[in-house]
């Protein structure tokens, strides 16, 4: 295997997602992973989708893939949708889309390495997940460290289940000691980040991880 490269919140900016692979300069036996939210609020939602499915790249359920999801299952036993923008999304999507999004993980374990979209909490076992916990990987972003008293889950996280590399948040890189947050909101006009580890033995090393960036074209939400 050659390297693994993780990809932030993409929101429909292929443009953008394009140039950061050319400059990456990913080959055929590099490892491509995003950590989910490749559509909705920007300007290309469903070529983002086709793109991933035919470039063979791994999507991390987010909390939009999350959406389509429960939407799949509310058709299929005729129950009312809330969403009426999901519901619109899901509608153009081929069988294909479909199954792309169904076979995507909520999690993904390489090695030392885990990626999620959101976030995870010192109590969580990712081998063992109740309904609620799988839900809370796509959507953390505090957790109480003590009475009102709310730190970002990063922060005290032990890494108990590996060096997790995530998005979910937008804002500029953060790296705390187990984990790594890459959305850096290309879709609000930042830019698009792709976190890239190298492979050491039979590990990665988190510390010699390099970060490659593109500046978003302009600002779509
Ligand atoms: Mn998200």
């Amino acid at each position: 295997m050659g390297r693994i490269v993780i990809y932030g919140d993409i929101h429909g900016c292929l443009d953008e997602w394009r140039k950061l692979r050319q400059k990456i300069g990913v080959g055929a036996n590099d490892c491509e992973i995003s950590v989910g939210d490749l559509f909705s609020k920007g300007p290309k939602p469903l070529e983002t989708l086709k793109y991933a499915r035919s470039e063979g790249i791994i999507t991390i359920v987010g909390n939009h893939e999350e959406k389509l999801l429960e939407i799949a299952s509310a058709k299929k036993l005729g129950e009312p949708i809330e969403s009426r923008a999901h519901l619109e999304f899901f509608d153009k999507l081929s069988a294909n889309d479909v199954a792309y999004l169904f076979a995507s993980p909520r999690f993904l374990k390489i090695a030392n390495l885990t990626i999620v979209h959101a976030g995870l909490t010192n109590s969580m076992c990712l081998d063992r997940l109740s309904e609620d916990q799988y839900s809370i990987l796509t959507r953390l972003r505090y957790v109480g460290a003590g009475a009102m008293d709310y730190r970002f889950w990063s922060e005290l996280y032990n890494g108990n289940q590996g060096f997790v590399v995530y998005g979910h948040t937008p804002r500029e890189i953060r790296r705390d000691k187990h984990a790594l947050g890459i959305d850096t909101g290309c879709v609000y006009g930042y830019k698009l980040s792709a976190a890239i580890f190298e492979r050491r033995g039979e590990r990665f090393d988190a510390d010699a991880v390099e970060i490659a960036q593109v500046d978003a074209k302009e600002r779509y939400a």
